[in-house]
């Protein structure tokens, strides 16, 4: 037990329990896993190495670990009904070199949504691989905070790139995966969706669905989806498969995390009941109402609202902090989230302009529309009294005294 036998890494993991069940959790990308998660994860299942596929693996005594594979194989492929999927990537971002290396050379041409405007590192970002392995262009929002369609076209025609990429990490709205099939179509080039942060949204058909559209779809389990955190890779082409079961291993990983694979089936087999789909609801309903509440307390929101899990409001102009100072206040008061850089940004990314916030965890804890507008006025208490003690005391208590009401975790 680490109790007895490690007191240091059990004294620090008591304190991650007790900062995760006393603070509100509005990191978009997070979440709090169901004990059945944890079980697998911390599971018998980290003792094996398992090198290959199922069935065809480069040890002995994996027959057991195929079942644990194929379970995870045949629930992905039915919650998002398609027809190959790798479940093995230990990240999103190595899901995403897996899935590139499948389908590009270096030096070939890509395009992807600006980091600052919402993308991700693996998007095409120059301290990223990917942005230097390949030659990125990126596209942007317009002025409504909107993906500029108009935009990816013209770049398109104009750059020619063999693929186009499309997901975010921080976007608020819906994303048109039909409309950018017909851009990639129309210069023959190939579709990725890295879906990693609507996962959950669109398992539950509350966003349209990448897999008609794109030629290869990536994900993370641990955000909306709701499980361990790793990488998953889904394609409806046979040859494109062939190639990224190569390219994962042995291209870029070893040995499989077979406990987080098993943890991976629990997830999927979750996400295929219907009371999901319920929680998903909550997400968005949620998401709608702390966006709705900030408008309301004069918040300026990017694109003014939200269709999906987050949010991404402009501290600066809303309330004259950065991000950096924002997310360190609301820090004090037990409220957890992350700067974020918004659309043209006058401030360097590790000051930025904007916080971005998202429900998927608060919604896990059980919390609802009414607790969302209790959320955005005690944020909104905080962040307008940076330098009252007193005030930021006050709004500490409240916000542990919300969180006593929503607890978590059995053990
Ligand atoms: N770091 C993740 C996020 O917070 O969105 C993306 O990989």
């Amino acid at each position: 037990m680490l109790k007895k036998n490690d007191r240091e890494l059990y004294e620090a993991i008591e304190l991650e329990k007790k900062r995760q069940l006393e603070h509100l959790e509005l990191i978009a990308s997070e979440n709090y896993v169901s004990d059945d998660v944890l079980e697998a994860a911390g599971s018998i299942l980290t003792n094996k190495y398992a090198e290959g596929y199922p069935s065809k693996r480069y040890y002995g005594g994996c027959e057991y670990i195929d079942m644990v594979e194929n379970l995870a194989k045949t629930r992905l492929k039915k919650l998002f009904k398609v027809k190959y999927v790798n479940v093995q990537p230990h990240s999103g971002s190595q899901a995403n070199m897996a899935a590139y290396r499948s389908i590009l050379k270096n030096g070939d041409c890509v395009m992807g949504l600006a980091l600052d405007h919402g993308g991700h590192l693996t998007h095409g970002h120059a301290l990223s691989f990917s942005g230097q392995d390949y030659h990125f262009v990126s596209y942007h929002l317009n002025d409504e905070g909107y993906i500029d369609y108009d935009e990816v076209a013209m770049l398109a025609q104009k750059y020619l790139p063999k693929l186009i990429v499309t997901g975010a990490s921080a976007y608020p709205r819906a994303i048109d995966f039909k409309r950018f099939r017909e851009i990639a179509d129309s210069i023959n080039a190939y579709l990725m969706v890295d879906m990693a942060h609507i996962a959950g949204l669109v398992a539950c058909g509350l966003h349209q669905s990448p897999i008609p559209y794109a030629d290869i779809v990536t994900s993370t389990t641990h955000k909306t989806l709701r499980g361990p955190r790793g990488g998953i890779i889904l394609t409806n082409n046979e040859e494109i498969a062939k190639k990224i079961d190569k390219n994962l291993f042995p291209g870029i990983q070893g040995g499989p995390l077979m406990h987080i694979i098993g943890a991976k089936a629990v997830c999927f087999k979750e996400a295929l009941d219907p009371s999901f789909t319920i929680y998903q609801q909550q997400v968005i309903k949620n998401a709608q109402a702390l966006a709705n509440k900030l408008v309301e307390l004069g918040y300026k929101l990017v694109s003014g609202g939200t269709d999906n899990h987050l949010i991404l409001v402009d501290v600066k102009s809303s309330v004259g902090l950065t991000g950096k100072s924002a997310e360190l206040i609301l820090d004090t008061v037990n409220i957890t989230c992350n700067k974020n850089t918004i659309p043209n940004d006058s401030e360097k990314p590790m000051i930025t302009s904007g916080i971005r916030l998202g429900t998927p965890a608060l919604t896990t804890r059980g919390m609802k529309e009414k607790e969302m507008q209790e959320v955005a006025i005690l944020l909104d208490k905080a962040l307008r009294n940076p330098n009252n003690d007193q005030i930021k005391e006050e709004v500490k208590k409240e916000v542990i005294a919300l969180t006593k009401k929503f607890p978590l975790f059995a053990n």
